[in-house]
């Protein structure tokens, strides 16, 4: 998800209904009542979602800096994906239709999974409080999904709370403590987990320039996972209007420090410019292809979302064959270069619309298995309420929509 189009918590002095207790209060593209019921207070978890927690402490502000740097891009971004799509349009479309028609929901993929949200929220707010701003998963609600299928989870967290000081200091033994358990926790059912740095490429709000104090951050992190080979490095979630050869030298650094630590089996997943969009990676990021890896361990992680925007702000799916679609050119730049990729964030409204995109998505990928490894539902986590993509067991609404597809593909 991208754009911040930052919403205002309370309505003030409005008779508006109330948002009911871990209700969706705000967020990007919101629409929806901003007022929780008492005892409840609307709290902002990140620039997509802001939900009624319990308690009555103030409501916490938004950062300034992300409405800031997100403006400009969503006009470039948006002008990007839409010749993209043009493109796509005239030399793909029969080829991913063909894909969705005819691929049997029996696909299996390497590695299909579920993000796993909550150590990143209250963004902006360091160190935060463990149970207000952030939560860490829920382990019971991923053994379920494991129990389903599912073998890979990407957990998001805060580089400011693991390291707080500066990118070179020495981590939070808490904060440390409660990621390793939650890693340990998916590790140990023998699923995959992705240690996923939310950040954007950004430290404290600013874009992260000092290469080398990212690679002794990274060195730093993976010491702690050296010898977990179910451990996957993820360099940073979402890198976005930046510098392109800052982000080929940051993902490069990434690589280096993490190997360095001695963290030499696991593999490594990089990502790009412009969101790390499937969409427009073949346009944007193509210089990544000179990343290197010892290991040669690298794979190349993309998001994708559905809606108009393809910022995973909205229920309503573009088009039935959407999915494939936005995924083509990547596939095709994957297959040009020698490379391996996987979707680390992909999700749908739950109608039936979207249920044709997301099953083209997975078709597609099952289809082009020698350069996709898999995929990642955005997302779990215990603290998504009644978010249109939820996918908490028992009863998110992605989970109860989706969880019966998805989990046909998994491995
Ligand atoms: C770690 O988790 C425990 C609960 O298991 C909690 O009490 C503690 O505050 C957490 N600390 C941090 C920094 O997350
Ligand atoms: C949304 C996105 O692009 N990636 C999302 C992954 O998870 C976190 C959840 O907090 C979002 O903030 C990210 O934007």
């Amino acid at each position: 998800m991208k754009y911040s189009i930052l919403v205002p918590a309370f309505a003030a002095g409005t008779a508006l209904a109330e948002v009911g207790a871990w209700g969706q209060c705000g967020g990007s593209g919101w629409t929806g009542e901003k007022v929780c019921v008492s005892g409840y207070t609307c709290k902002y978890s990140n620039d997509w979602y802001s939900q009624c927690l319990p308690g009555t402490a103030a409501v916490t502000s938004t950062s300034t800096v992300k409405a800031t740097t997100t403006t400009t891009s969503t006009s470039t971004v948006k002008a990007t994906s839409t010749s993209v799509a043009t493109t796509l349009k005239t030399s793909t479309t029969s080829s991913a239709a063909a894909t969705t028609s005819s691929a049997a929901a029996s696909g299996k993929l390497k590695w299909l999974g579920v993000n796993q949200s909550g150590a990143e929220f209250g963004d902006g707010i360091f160190p935060g409080r463990y149970g207000t701003e952030f939560i860490f998963p829920d382990s019971a609600a991923i053994k379920t999904l494991v129990s389903q299928g599912y073998n890979i989870f990407r957990v998001a967290f805060s580089m400011e709370r693991l390291i707080p000081t500066t990118l070179s200091s020495a981590p939070s033994a808490a904060y440390l403590q409660n990621l390793t358990n939650t890693v340990n926790a998916i590790t140990g059912l023998g699923a995959y987990a992705i240690l996923d740095p939310h950040n954007f490429g950004r430290y404290y709000g600013n874009i992260i320039t000092d290469t080398a104090g990212f690679q002794t951050w990274w060195t730093t992190v993976a010491k702690q996972f050296a010898s977990n080979s179910k451990v996957i490095f993820d360099t940073n979630n979402e890198y976005h209007d930046m510098d392109q050869t800052l982000v080929l030298n940051l993902n490069q650094a990434a690589i280096n420090g993490i190997r360095a630590a001695g963290a030499t089996s696991q593999y490594i997943f990089v990502e790009g410019n412009s969101y790390s969009g499937a969409w427009t990676w073949a346009s944007v990021n193509s210089n990544l292809a000179a990343l290197t890896d010892p290991q040669n361990k690298i794979v190349y992680e993309m998001h994708q979302y559905l809606d108009s925007d393809g910022s995973g702000t909205s229920a309503t799916c573009v088009s039935t064959d959407i999915g494939a679609t936005r995924i083509a050119s990547a596939t095709a730049w994957l297959r040009a270069n020698g490379k391996q990729g996987i979707i680390g964030e992909f999700a749908g409204g739950a109608n039936s619309d979207c249920l044709q995109a997301v099953t083209g998505v997975l078709n597609h990928l099952k289809a082009n298995s020698d350069v996709w490894l898999g995929g990642l539902w955005w997302a779990g986590g215990p603290w998504w309420g009644n978010y249109i993509y939820s996918f908490e067991p028992p009863s998110g609404v992605g989970y109860s929509y989706y969880n019966s597809l998805l989990k046909s593909y998994a491995p």
